[in-house]
């Protein structure tokens, strides 16, 4: 195999999308607005590296609100959080930011919805993520976690005539169909959400490796372990052909194993991800032998979400963005 008929192919879009962005720039405008420390509750956004650069400013994670001192500043994560802990925060006299991105508020407003007309809604998901905990605590009651169509077999709803279902913002496409096929053909009075659950962004990152991984020796996917929508784009991947497919959180963790015999990499990222990482690969590639990356863009996508208002009521009008 010569080394000229290698090539690298970079998906887009890929990496922030707009949630992240206004997420990330919350905390850096609450730093700047208020000094360090800025307490956030969990991570702002599943990526490694993020979370320790906003660190090196300032901001302190934590798990819980306890663990922030009464009357500090907090910003909540883009993930969402329950009704509880906007209430634990008032009860503790927090300044609270909420940087939960617009699209999973959206969700929690549907659950509340369907709530309050007794619908019971299977939230399509996985246990323990952040975003499924924020969305349940909306509704608590009228709310069942199903994670897979393998799930569908087992879930028991009191009036199949009064069900819905709502998802997760980061699951795979494909996956979530199938589930909601299987719930259907189960109770087929199944109401569906207004508008779909998944958002533009992880529907777009999808779609993009799906198109690149099919004439693909390697897929290369970085992000951190627990952001869920990297986790969906290495699965894809692998779904549309790509003969394998890693995650890595930088360059540093590109294996030269991967890349023996290897002809056609495939190289995107998750919605959490600063773009330096993925130049960060594909200059590691580069210096492997493989020639500069070709970008193969699917969409366009301008999407931009105004500043938390708690935060910009404190801004200047001039430093309302960037
Ligand atoms: O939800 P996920 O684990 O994919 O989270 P990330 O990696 O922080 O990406 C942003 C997605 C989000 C905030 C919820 O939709
Ligand atoms: Fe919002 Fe979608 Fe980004 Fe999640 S992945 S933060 S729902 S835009």
């Amino acid at each position: 195999m010569s080394e000229t008929s290698k090539r690298v192919v970079v998906a887009a879009p890929r990496g922030y999308c707009a949630g992240v962005d206004r997420a990330v720039i919350t905390v850096e405008k609450a730093l700047g607005l208020y000094g360090a420390p800025v307490y956030v509750r969990k991570q702002i956004v599943h990526n490694k590296h993020v979370v320790e650069r906003l660190e090196q400013r300032g901001a302190i994670f934590v798990e819980e609100l306890d663990e922030v001192p009464l009357g500090a500043t907090v910003v909540f994560s883009a993930h969402g959080v329950s009704p509880a802990v906007h209430a634990e925060a008032s009860e503790r006299g927090l300044k609270a930011i909420d940087a939960t991105c617009p699209l999973v508020t959206k969700v929690h407003h549907e659950a509340k919805r369907f709530a309050k007309q007794d619908v019971e809604i299977l939230l399509i998901g996985h246990a323990g993520h952040e975003e499924v905990e924020g969305t349940t605590g909306e509704a608590p009651e009228h709310i069942t976690l199903v994670q897979s169509p393998d799930d569908v077999a087992d879930v028991e709803v009191k009036d199949p005539e009064k069900v819905a279902w709502l998802s997760q913002t980061t699951l795979s496409v494909d996956e979530t169909l199938e589930t909601v096929r299987k719930l259907r053909e189960k109770y087929p009075l199944l109401m569906d959400p207004p508008s779909d659950d998944i958002c533009y962004a992880t529907s777009n990152r999808q779609a993009a490796i799906k198109q690149i991984a099919g004439h693909s020796d390697l897929v290369i996917v970085v992000g951190s372990s627990n952001s869920s929508n990297s986790v969906r784009l290495v699965e894809v991947a692998l779904e549309a052909g790509a003969k394998a497919a890693y995650r890595v959180d930088n360059a540093s963790e590109v294996m030269d194993e991967w890349l023996e015999g290897v002809e056609s990499v495939g190289v995107t990222s998750g919605a959490s991800v600063p773009d330096e990482l993925v130049e960060g690969v594909l200059a590691h590639l580069e210096s492997k032998g493989f020639p500069p990356a070709v970008e193969e863009r699917l969409t366009e996508e301008s999407l931009v979400f105004a500043l938390p208002p708690e935060l910009r009521k404190d801004l200047p009008k001039n430093a309302l963005r960037h």
